[in-house]
């Protein structure tokens, strides 16, 4: 059933496209993308094998707790990958549908599991916190890609359109500006500070996966507003949508009374959540993780810089911020996830 170890990167054209004509072959610059169910079959075994190979390479493989608990999942894992197969039957689609419910339930638990055991396990070591960022982004970057083909599916199946889609990133902001201002309300039992969302342009329809964008924003507004109430300040949070010939730009201004540069980096680490210890405890073997769940903002950048975007913030300590947030509008980038060399043998 596999030909290579070698991984298909998929475009959000791709995605786009997929869902659209499920019974044509499409080429891609490695090889051909058949029908979603054999795309998968063939590809989450590679990723898998991928993400199995990262564990068991890293330093603390042998050493740490959670990296032994996550890796040990994620044999499970893989082997309940081994029992996927292209359906064929009716009842064989249903129970490929579950098994790949299954599979992103576990994987989204995995990645936040070994995330808070990382962090728990090096707290109070700044040197060894700084070295567990770079090994999370390359989970979590290939876990995002786990989960777009397998949310690309379910979606597909379960709502009947795309995962990615042309979308309207005002409607976008604007609901994650409503959602935001509420979770700011009720967390610091304040009345949430205005948005003011300005956009000039009458269409700034970009193809793109829409909970990603949500996401960012979201993790974006909820800093602006949470800091803006901390610094007693009345003004509003300013968002600003532009569309340029290769970007669509949005930029996110508070007066919340800003970071300093020596503290910056800190704000771009992951951090310990417990939020994210709670779904956790909640269910020891397959954590009902929340996606939604907030996971800071070098998570949110991830994202960002999943499909060939970027997020940047530039701060006044003793003003506010501001937060940059790129999207590509070219739906050919590539998915941007890191892969080691995987050969045929380690891949069986
Ligand atoms: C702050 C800290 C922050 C992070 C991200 C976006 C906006 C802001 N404002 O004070």
């Amino acid at each position: 059933r596999l030909w290579t170890a070698k991984e298909t990167r998929v475009s959000l054209k791709h995605l786009y496209i997929l869902g659209k004509q499920v019974n044509k072959t499409r080429q891609t610059p490695s090889r051909a993308i058949k029908i979603p169910s054999e795309f998968l079959c063939s590809e989450l075994p590679i990723r898998y094998g991928h993400m199995l190979k990262m564990l068991h390479a890293h330093p603390l493989a042998t050493t740490s707790p959670a990296m032994q608990t996550v890796a040990n999942r994620y044999v499970a894992d893989t082997q309940l990958l081994t029992r996927l197969s292209v359906p064929s039957t009716e009842t064989e689609s249903s129970q490929f549908l579950e098994m790949l419910r299954t599979l992103r339930r576990r994987q989204c638990g995995s990645l936040l599991r070994l995330r808070h055991g990382l962090l728990t396990e090096t707290q109070g070591d700044e040197r060894a916190q700084d070295a567990v960022q770079g090994f999370l982004d390359q989970c979590n970057g290939l876990g995002v890609g786990v989960n777009l083909l397998i949310g690309e599916h379910l979606c597909l199946h379960d709502k009947g359109h795309n995962l990615v889609q042309q979308i309207d990133p005002v409607k976008v902001a604007q609901n994650a500006i409503q959602e935001a201002q509420r979770y700011c309300a009720e967390t610091h039992n304040v009345i949430a500070p205005q948005v003011q969302l300005v956009c000039k342009y009458p269409n700034l329809s970009t193809t793109y996966v829409p909970a990603h964008l949500h996401r960012i924003l979201f993790e974006l507004l909820t800093n602006s507003l949470t800091a803006t109430i901390k610094h007693q300040s009345t003004a509003p949070v300013k968002l600003t949508l532009v569309k340029g010939h290769e970007d669509v730009t949005i930029r996110l201004s508070d007066e919340g009374g800003g970071i300093s540069a020596r503290e910056m980096h800190k704000a771009w680490r992951y951090h310990i959540n417990p939020q994210h210890k709670a779904l956790l405890d909640h269910d020891q073997d397959d954590a009902q993780v929340e996606f939604d769940s907030k996971r800071g903002l070098r998570f949110a950048r991830l994202l960002a810089r999943y499909f060939g975007g970027d997020l940047n913030l530039i701060s006044m300590e003793g003003y506010g911020t501001d937060a940059f947030l790129a999207l590509s509008r070219d739906d050919a980038v590539m998915e941007n996830y890191p892969v080691s060399n995987l050969t045929e043998t380690e891949l069986y």
